[in-house]
């Protein structure tokens, strides 16, 4: 794998931008990244090809909308677990960054933004296509900096690298993981590859000229990136505030963004005994992982586990898909630790938390050694609930006509994906109540950070090319629509990926909102914009399938992975479908009062 040491021989920096980026590159690289999202346009030219060239970079994505672009990043960083750049031009591309922005903000994911700007005396000046691009960030990111004009003199260079390289440290450090802005002002009139007449590489020091080297003489970060320790006496000062002891009714409840392996959550649950309440976007449903009960068959059935209350809750990732579970915990507050790769603020469904933040192996052995065994009739309980429920609700399935949840529970328990993306509305809620336990399935991602039906396909191209494996993703035809942009990606042949858009004719899950007996819903709200699905996978020039019953949609999953590349899956519905299921689903199933 090359390296940042590999860097372009310094006597092709065709102009100062050029050496300057070099610089800039060199301290980035020095993070681990080997991934790129480059958005085009004048400022950014002598970026783009810098990085294009660079070989220590894997991939180097070339997209137009920086909107979808920043998508593709997020999955891309999220799938890989390792930073991710994207280089944009100046002015308005910079905001097209701000959706992607929210969501990794709020799932600490790692991107390094690299907006080139034009030279700073021409701020507020009324020239074109500027504007404030660490004000448009600035919210979102958990460091920033504004690179002066580029200067050919050793004190420049060395500061330049300086900060490149102190920013770019909170994109790594455990504490403070996320995004990274380093805004480049350029130079040029026309683009950042302009040679100016009599550019000479200044005589600089290697320092300068190369960076920092370590011992052996590989390149190391011109500031050394700070180590965070790991948080010691977690777990005593854990039990010094919670009575945690053996016999407990104790529950593990797993949303998106789990942040242990299904081999940690096994060994856990194993040793402790506690059921574990695993929605479909955690990856934990496997056959692998110890106490698994699915949420909906555990909660549905009266009174089923609400016979007695849990006295303690270990909450692993994001609040829990379905409200039926969110509803339980809310009435049901006891003592609480929250395993999180990070310190939260606050977690409404337990306001009184105790945080373990990264918890070692080791914190994690020392606690089940305090919580084992649990009360084994409390998990034979939630297991004998989710069994018989799961058993009425394949039947109810089974014996409803096609239609979205049938259509949902086909596509989640297709065997021939190695992970698959749930899209937020009906699609993560209809996937939660029908993905079973799957040996092939290794990996579920969802952008549960801020909940967007913005950026699907980009992050779900994104996580297709950080995996290399196969992916399905589930997403309704207004999501579809919301980010079409991103199926310019130029490698769709290079992916092995299914597109399943839900055609239920709009937005469907508003069809579970007290607005859907309004004037005015169906027009208005339920049906806003509607498109030929085929020929916008035409237009991109991805296979589309059609599939409008049970017999179509099993062939279309096979052959789109049989063929390869990325393909287009329209699951035509009736539109009423996903509410009809589901009012089926959870007044037979368990005998509980609907509930979204
Ligand atoms: C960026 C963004 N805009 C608007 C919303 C509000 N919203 C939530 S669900 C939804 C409709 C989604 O429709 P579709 O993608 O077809 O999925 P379905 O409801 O049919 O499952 C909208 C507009 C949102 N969550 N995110």
């Amino acid at each position: 794998m090359p390296t940042p040491d590999d860097a372009l021989d310094m006597t092709s920096d065709r102009n100062l931008n050029a050496f300057w980026l070099r610089c800039i590159l060199e301290e980035v690289l020095a993070t681990g990244v080997r991934d790129a999202v480059l958005c085009v346009g004048g400022r950014s030219i002598a970026l783009c090809l810098a990085v294009s060239q660079h070989p220590a970079f894997s991939h180097a994505i070339p997209y137009t909308d920086e909107r979808s672009a920043s998508f593709v990043a997020l999955g891309l960083a999220r799938s890989t677990g390792r930073p991710v750049v994207i280089v944009t031009t100046s002015g308005s591309a910079v905001a097209n960054l701000v959706p992607a922005l929210t969501e990794a903000q709020a799932l600490h994911v790692p991107l390094i933004l690299l907006t080139c700007d034009r030279p700073r005396y021409l701020r507020n000046a009324g020239y074109g296509q500027m504007t404030d691009h660490i004000g448009a960030c600035q919210a979102f990111v958990a460091a920033n900096v504004d690179l002066p004009d580029p200067q050919p003199d050793e004190q420049a260079i060395l500061r330049l690298r300086e900060s490149v390289s102190a920013a770019v440290a909170h994109a790594i450090d455990p504490e403070t993981r996320g995004i990274v802005h380093i805004n480049i002002p350029l130079q040029g009139v026309h683009d950042s590859t302009e040679v100016a007449a009599g550019w000479r590489m200044p005589p600089l020091s290697s320092l300068a000229l190369s960076g920092r080297k370590n011992a052996s003489g590989a390149f190391a970060p011109m500031l050394p990136f700070p180590r965070t320790p790991p948080h010691h006496a977690a777990i005593d000062a854990l039990s010094s505030v919670l009575d945690l002891r053996p016999g407990l009714r104790g529950l593990i409840v797993a949303g998106p963004e789990c942040p242990l392996s299904n081999e940690e959550v096994d060994r856990f649950a194993k040793a402790v005994g506690f059921p574990v309440l695993a929605d479909a976007a955690s990856g934990l449903r496997r056959p692998e992982v110890a106490n698994l009960v699915t949420p909906f068959d555990a909660l549905a059935a009266v009174p089923g586990v609400r016979t007695a209350p849990p006295q303690l809750v270990i909450r692993l990732g994001l609040e829990p898909t379905l409200v039926i579970v969110q509803q339980y915990l809310l009435d049901n507050p006891c003592a609480t630790i929250k395993i999180t790769p990070h310190a939260v603020e606050r977690d409404y469904l337990h306001p009184g938390c105790q945080q373990l933040i990264r918890p070692t192996g080791q914190d994690l052995a020392m606690l089940a050694a305090l919580l084992g065994p649990g009360d084994p009739s409390w998990l034979h309980c939630w297991q004998g609930a989710c069994a018989e429920t799961a058993r009425r609700r394949r039947d109810i399935l089974a014996a409803r006509p096609w239609g979205e949840l049938k259509a949902a529970s086909m596509i989640c328990n297709a065997d021939h994906f190695d992970f698959f993306h749930l899209a937020n509305s009906m699609s993560i809620r209809n996937g939660d109540l029908c993905t079973e336990p799957n040996q092939r399935r290794q990996r579920a991602f969802s952008n549960r950070g801020v909940n967007g039906i913005d950026g699907t396909l980009g992050a779900f191209i994104g996580e297709l090319i950080g995996t290399q494996q196969p992916g399905l993703l589930l997403l309704g035809d207004l999501a579809f629509i919301h980010d079409l942009t991103a199926l310019t990606f130029c490698g769709s042949k290079q992916v092995n990926g299914c597109i399943c858009v839900m055609n239920n004719g709009g937005g469907a899950i508003f069809d579970l909102l007290p607005a859907s007996g309004l004037p005015g819903y169906e027009s208005t709200i339920r049906n806003t914009s509607s498109i030929d699905i085929e020929a916008a996978a035409r237009c991109f020039r991805l296979p589309y399938h059609l599939a409008q019953d049970e017999t179509r949609l099993a062939s279309a999953l096979r052959q789109s992975v049989a063929a390869g590349g990325l393909h287009v899956l329209e699951v035509r519905v009736p539109a009423r479908s996903s509410f009809e299921d589901n009012i089926e689903l959870f007044t037979k199933a368990g005998n509980r009062a609907l509930s979204a």
